[in-house]
């Protein structure tokens, strides 16, 4: 690969999906850029070679020359920019940014935030399809996945828009200093990423950037986390369980009918909702609030909230084998996630729940899994890498059994079940130990709960 200077360019590290949006945005705006992978052999080199041939790309271990001479420096999220010669390169005065930086100081249109260790693509789905009823035009990128997947620079290729919407993780805002966003909201923060951080607080500095330079702010009451830690002087929407207070929405008892509520109005019954859970109410509120900052009216809120069907691969039913519900929640990548998902799920079902958890455990501690497998849990089927490291964290009650695929755990689950229990495949873990992704996850056990099922005589 070649190995020329990087004398006055911008440098874009990393040529996933990123680097790539980046290295588009740069070639139209003829800023004189080349690009650094870690990688031998990067995703997009081929399709990088074939639309930039002129441009140079060094692959493999960082040059420290490449990434000194660098006018800036635009990171991918992937990377994480505690690396020494990205170190070196802060001393020398050298600027560090990410394409969200580039995309806010690029776009005049409103951009509405969202961050939180759990429920940041079902709220960012909520809005749109809040959005879509309101007749509103707005485009939709960051850290999603699946085909909503768009890097956040993709969408300057498209029209301009009304709105934008963001979907940002901790690693994204790490490079992002002024977000200027419209409103931004936290929904949580329960531990994740422990092998990129060195503990929570850190992860909390990275999330607290979404909040800079913005106009308004949407706080989760029921998550400190949550709340801006210097004082802004913005107008603030919060929401959270119990009463919704005088600029909050809340939830309002009448009998045992429950209410989502804004300044004591009700918006729509609790029971209307398709989505189900503590957990996807709070984000039906996050997404409310995200919604009035932009005016958007109470009647497209309810016509949106009414038909929201919930995403694939989060708490998704899949099928009933002799009366045990089947359910899909391979998004659950933490323990957080997790237990949000056994506790939602608990509520809803008559008997008890049988758990497939396991994979790549990325540093995480799994003994927060312990009380809602006690309060809720009948047994715990372990599969992937970690499945040992995660039975340590359980405490005698919990003995889980292992598994060594997902057909394999599935017909353990089946067989540990009774009518009116149900099995919740919600890992807690990552799933690239076993799987391609999350989704690839969720589709084997969609098809293992299928098979065997069929030959139950069932589905
Ligand atoms: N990598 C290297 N060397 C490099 C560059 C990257 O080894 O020089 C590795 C990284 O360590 C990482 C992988 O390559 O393991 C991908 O990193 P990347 O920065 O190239 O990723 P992109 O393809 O640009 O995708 C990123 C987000 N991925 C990550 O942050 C890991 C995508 O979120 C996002 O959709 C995309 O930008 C567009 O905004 C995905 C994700 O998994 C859904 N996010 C994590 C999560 O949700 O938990 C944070
Ligand atoms: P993210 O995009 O932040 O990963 P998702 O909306 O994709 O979030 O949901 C991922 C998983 O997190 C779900 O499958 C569910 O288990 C859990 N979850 C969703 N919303 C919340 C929430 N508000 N609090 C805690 N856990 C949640």
């Amino acid at each position: 690969m070649s190995q020329n200077s990087s004398i006055g360019k911008s440098v874009i590290i990393g040529l996933g999906q990123t680097g790539l949006s980046v290295a588009k945005y740069f070639a139209i705006r003829n800023i004189d850029f080349k690009v650094l992978d870690t990688r031998l052999t990067p995703p997009n080199l081929a399709e990088f070679q074939s639309i930039f041939p002129e441009i140079e790309i060094e692959t493999g271990e960082l040059r420290k020359e490449s990434v000194l001479e660098a006018k800036e420096l635009v990171v991918s999220p992937g990377l994480g920019i505690n690396m020494s010669v990205l170190n070196e390169a802060k001393r020398k005065g050298i600027p560090i940014t990410g394409d969200i930086d580039i995309f806010s100081k690029s776009v005049s249109s409103p951009i509405l935030a969202v961050t939180g260790s759990n429920g940041k693509s079902t709220v960012v789905a909520i809005l749109a399809s809040i959005l879509d009823k309101a007749g509103k035009s707005y485009g939709l990128g960051g850290n999603l996945d699946g085909k909503n997947f768009k890097p956040a620079l993709d969408l300057l290729n498209e029209k301009v828009r009304e709105l934008y919407v963001l979907e940002l993780s901790s690693f994204q805002l790490e490079t992002t200093k002024n977000l200027k966003a419209e409103a931004s909201v936290i929904l949580n923060l329960s531990s994740d990423h422990m092998d990129r951080y060195r503990n929570i607080e850190e992860y909390h500095q990275a999330k607290l950037r979404i909040f800079n330079g913005c106009r308004q702010v949407v706080v989760n009451r029921d998550d400190l986390y949550s709340y801006p830690q210097t004082k802004m002087d913005v107008p603030t929407w919060n929401f959270g369980f119990g009463n919704p207070g005088a600029n909050g929405l809340g939830i309002l008892e009448e009998g045992s009918d429950q209410y989502l509520a804004f300044q004591y109005k009700k918006i729509i019954s609790v029971e209307e909702l398709k989505i189900f859970g503590r957990h996807n109410i709070s984000n039906v509120m996050a997404a409310i609030g995200l919604a009035l900052s932009v005016n958007v009216d109470m009647k497209a809120i309810r016509s949106a909230l009414k038909g929201f069907p919930g995403l694939p691969h989060r708490c998704q039913w899949v099928g009933d084998i002799s009366g045990i519900d089947f359910y899909n929640d391979s998004k659950g990548t933490n323990v957080g996630a997790t237990v949000a998902a056994i506790e939602g799920l608990g509520e809803r079902v008559d008997g008890h729940i049988v758990l497939i958890a396991g994979g790549v455990a990325k540093g995480a501690d799994f003994h927060a899994l312990v009380p809602a497998i006690n309060r809720w849990g009948k047994e715990v089927i372990l599969i992937g890498q970690d499945a040992l490291k995660i039975a340590k964290n359980f405490n005698q009650k919990i003995s889980p059994q292992f598994a060594e695929d997902m057909d394999a755990a599935v017909r353990s689950a089946l067989r540990a079940a009774s009518p009116g229990d149900a099995v919740l495949l919600s890992p807690a873990c990552a799933s690239f130990d076993m799987f391609r992704d999350f989704q690839h996850r969720g589709e084997t056990f969609i098809n293992s709960v299928k098979e065997i099922g069929v030959k139950c005589g069932n589905l």
